[in-house]
């Protein structure tokens, strides 16, 4: 079953990228010389100039020896770790370094980081948030005031302990998370209700000593992404807070990188041990049918309050009572740089990346074709010209393109490249395109053709980009609803996983039984029909979803027969990174 051959190659892919197209390999195939389709619709192009006939039909220039393409020589479909590899190095996303798990975010990823950032720190700015800096090193102290929460990740922290060649007194953490290294400064600052709402935000990285083995973008022993944490006088704001938030999160996916994603909330089982409550973005990787968890935004009670003395005056109070103390309501929200990991997974294809227009670095690309060895120097230099002149004036309209106009590569070759790099708009313009005032245009997500004349390049361009932005979204969250799948009944449990969806299912919302359906959708049941080369990976409760998708009846029980309770939720299960 492939995605039997996906677990297993997944499990495959090295953290310290030393597979077959590791760490600075490219696997570089060399271009074919075999013109494909879009060159011999040029060289039809070609002949059709004006001027004698050549004698035989032009050649492309054969690209010199260095100039070779690096594509994609693996299907998604046939071994998607190995396709996901290449796509990511191929097209300079990210680069391996010789720290397992520890990567390189190449500009073309960074820039969709930026623009995530951009976008997201707009909107908590105008909710009041502030952003700020706390310290990279957490005391062990410190770390461990908020024990329960601590317990669970121990494994996962990274320690300094020497400070060049003396070995450190205390030993510090490497910051995690920095619930633990933010409240002692809560507790200095809020001292009345005045001082409240706290709402600060980190743009920072975190380490996490992964064990399991590390993906690129997925899972990574450092990552970059945004820490809020938050403090109000009452639940009731916290609560709006954390799922205006959430908002804000499933907003990036759709709005920016096309994604869909359910939002919900965490069962007990599967929320932040330290949280009051755990909302949660999931989102769906069609490849191999699992789910993913996109972001999570925790109301956190009064709990860490209550452990990092954070407290104030009962403003409630009048005048002469017994002053009482009151904790504070807490939140913390994060998202990460794994979403630029979900966003390849999901849009690429067998050519390579598909960048969604809103974060592309180059959201359309130039290319001027159709010259020859018998082209005129004049000729050459008006379509460069134009070619040139199209890119300042879709500059000045705001978008970032660029004019392919290198020497030496034939037009074929130049759209591999750009098709591999995900650029989601590319314009021909070749002489017979100059002779009817249009540009040629090529989708990168569908493939489409079409043209645009060069009067309304302004206005038609952002609209194709929209288009193209907006067919991405509805693509894929067309997928993840067929593969969104309610299940009643046990019996098809385990076979409606196994066909790569994610499940609805009637459920008490117990923790025991989440565990028993863990173990038993892992196929360790004896005499359970589950295909022996059948993912062996259990099911977990991915999150409540919101939006429930029928109501629960009276008396409609637990999906789980050995549980026998009351459901009381539809709650999404699936297999998940
Ligand atoms: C690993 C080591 C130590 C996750 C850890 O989700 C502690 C932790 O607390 C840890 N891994 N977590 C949970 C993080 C909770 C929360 N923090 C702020 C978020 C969003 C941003």
């Amino acid at each position: 079953m492939a995605s039997e051959n996906v677990e297993l190659t997944m499990a495959e892919l090295n953290v310290d990228g030393s597979s077959a197209a590791g760490a600075g390999t490219t696997a570089s195939a060399t271009p074919t010389d075999k013109p494909k389709k879009q060159d011999k619709e040029r060289k039809n192009q070609q002949t059709s100039q004006k001027g004698p006939k050549p004698a035989k039909q032009p050649q492309v220039k054969k690209p010199v020896a260095n100039q070779d393409t690096k594509q994609i020589t693996v299907s998604k479909s046939e071994d998607l770790a190995e396709w996901y590899q290449q796509v990511i190095l191929k097209a300079e996303l990210l680069e391996f370094t010789d720290v397992p798990g520890c990567y390189i975010y190449l500009p073309r990823s960074y820039h969709i980081w930026e623009l995530i950032r951009d976008f997201f720190d707009l909107r908590i700015k105008a909710m009041g948030v502030e952003n700020s800096y706390f310290p990279l090193f957490i005391s062990e102290a410190n770390l461990q005031r908020e024990k329960d929460h601590v317990e669970g990740f121990a494994a996962e922290v990274a320690w300094v302990t020497e400070g060049g060649k003396t070995k450190l007194d205390k030993k510090l953490a490497v910051r995690p998370t920095s619930e633990t290294a933010m409240y002692s400064y809560y507790a200095k600052k809020i001292r009345s209700h005045r001082d409240l709402p706290l709402k600060l935000n980190q743009w920072n990285n975190v380490v996490r000593w992964e064990f399991k083995h590390a993906v690129p973008f997925l899972r990574s022993r450092e990552f970059l992404w945004q820490e809020g944490h938050t403090a109000h006088l009452t639940e009731a704001e916290a609560g709006k807070e954390v799922l205006e938030i959430l908002d804000h999160y499933a907003a990036i996916y759709e709005d920016l990188l096309a994604v869909p994603v359910v939002k919900g909330r965490k069962t007990v089982n599967e929320q932040f041990p330290g949280a009051h409550y755990t909302t949660t973005i999931e989102g769906f990787i069609p490849a191999v049918g699992r789910g993913i968890q996109a972001a999570t935004s925790h109301c956190l009670g009064q709990h860490f309050a209550k452990m990092f003395e954070i407290k104030i005056e009962d403003p409630t109070q009048k005048e002469g009572e017994k002053k009482e103390k009151v904790f504070p309501w807490q939140n913390s929200w994060g998202f990460t740089t794994r979403s630029i990991g979900v966003m390849i997974m999901i849009h690429g294809d067998d050519k390579g990346v598909v960048i969604p227009p809103r974060v592309s670095n180059v959201q359309v690309i130039v290319v001027v074709v159709g010259i020859t060895a018998k082209t005129t120097e004049e000729d050459k230099n008006t379509l460069l010209d134009k070619g040139a002149e199209i890119k300042k004036t879709l500059k000045s309209a705001g978008l970032r393109v660029e004019l392919d106009d290198r020497e030496g590569y034939s037009p074929g070759f130049k759209f591999a490249e750009w098709e591999l790099k995900g650029v989601p708009l590319r314009l021909e313009l070749g002489p017979k395109d100059l002779e009817k005032s249009v540009v040629a245009t090529a989708r990168r997500d569908t493939g489409a053709k079409g043209s645009i004349p060069l009067a309304s390049l302004t206005s038609d361009v952002p609209k194709l980009l929209d288009t193209i932005q907006a067919d991405m979204l509805k693509k894929a969250s067309d997928e993840f609803a067929a593969h969104r799948k309610i299940v009643r009944e046990w019996k098809d449990f385990v076979p409606t996983l196994n066909d790569k969806n994610v499940i609805l299912v009637p459920h008490c919302a117990g923790g025991e039984c989440e565990d028993q359906i863990k173990e038993d959708s892992a196929g360790t049941v004896p005499g359970q029909e589950v295909d022996a080369k059948a993912p062996s990976m259990g099911a977990k409760s991915l999150c409540i979803p919101a939006e429930q998708p029928e109501e629960i009846k009276e008396g409609q029980k637990c999906i789980n027969p050995k549980c026998g309770k009351d459901a009381a939720h539809w709650v999404l299960f699936g297999r998940s990174y």
